[in-house]
């Protein structure tokens, strides 16, 4: 007998250590391939962050980070269903960009197709050894659909990108932080205790200039030098008159650690 009251199986697991929260995703079985519940699991979690966090930690449980797209739930699509589909993953990896938290990714095994669109929302990226990037989307017979183009490609360029799309290779941890898809490389096991480590330095830092660090840096790539530079000076104006400023410059003058969040 089959009990239809049942809750479906949580495909994330979240534990909050004081203002910083950790994400896992929780499909080992799957490799954490990303079904639509993954999905909206980080849309609800980056939708409506739980009160008083101030940084996030994604990972994978079982080795893997995320081995893409769930293929096995992929169903034939009309064209206009697989453009509100691919603008869906789009919509999501936006909020974990510019939801407005610092997110930090621990990455292990696969960080494959989806998986690497989601690891590049993220803004800061370790690798462990055991991982696997790739963009297998040509041996599926698809394209990349999460966001790739815009954020793999940016890293890589799409010279390079398009190179490791056509021969679908693999780069491992040491390749990834020479390119820039990961940007440390630890030993096996050691991702999460530095992903730790660094959630509490960014934490500690000044809210608003976290916030123009995350929301101004990636606009003004997109802009004219002109745009960029004059946006910078208004961007720069706003954090020098901010409650931030004051803290920050007093602490310094009275030899002390800065406490932004009293
Ligand atoms: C999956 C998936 C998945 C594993 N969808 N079920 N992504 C890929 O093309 C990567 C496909 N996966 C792999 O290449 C391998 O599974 C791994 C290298 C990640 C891991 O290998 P391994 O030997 O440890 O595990 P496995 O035996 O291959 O997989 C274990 C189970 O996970 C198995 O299910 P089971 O029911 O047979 O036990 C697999 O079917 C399942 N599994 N990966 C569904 N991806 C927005 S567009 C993005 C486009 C993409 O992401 S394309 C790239 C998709």
């Amino acid at each position: 007998m089959t009990d239809d009251t049942a809750a479906p199986r949580a495909v994330t697991r979240l534990e909050i250590d004081g203002d910083i929260a950790t994400l896992t995703f929780d499909r080992a079985d799957k490799r954490n391939a990303m079904n639509d519940a993954l999905i909206d699991a980080l849309d609800a979690f980056f939708s409506a962050p739980p009160e008083g966090v101030n940084a996030v930690i994604l990972r994978g449980e079982g080795g893997h980070f995320c081995a893409g797209l769930d293929l096995a739930e992929h169903e034939h699509r009309a064209p206009v269903a697989g453009v509100h589909h691919s603008r869906n993953w789009h919509r999501v990896s936006d909020l974990i960009e510019f939801g407005g938290l610092p997110v930090i990714s621990v990455l292990t095994g696969a960080v494959i197709g989806g998986g690497l669109e989601i690891a590049t929302s993220t803004h800061v990226r370790i690798a462990e050894p055991s991982v696997r990037f790739q963009l297998p989307e040509g041996r599926r017979g698809i394209f990349v659909g999460g966001g790739a183009t815009v954020r793999v490609g940016r890293i890589l360029g799409a010279d390079r990108m398009r190179e490791m799309m056509l021969t679908g290779r693999n780069y491992g941890a040491e390749d990834g932080l020479r390119m820039g898809l990961a940007h440390y490389a630890v030993g096996e096991g050691e991702g999460l205790p530095l992903a730790r480590e660094l959630a509490r330095k960014v934490a500690d830092n000044a809210p608003f200039s976290n916030y123009l660090m995350i929301q101004a840096l990636p606009r003004i790539a997109d802009m004219s030098r002109g745009d960029g530079l004059f946006t910078e000076s208004l961007a720069t104006a706003m954090s020098q008159t901010s409650d931030g400023a004051r803290e920050g410059l007093r602490a310094f003058l009275e030899k002390r650690p800065p406490n932004f969040r009293k």
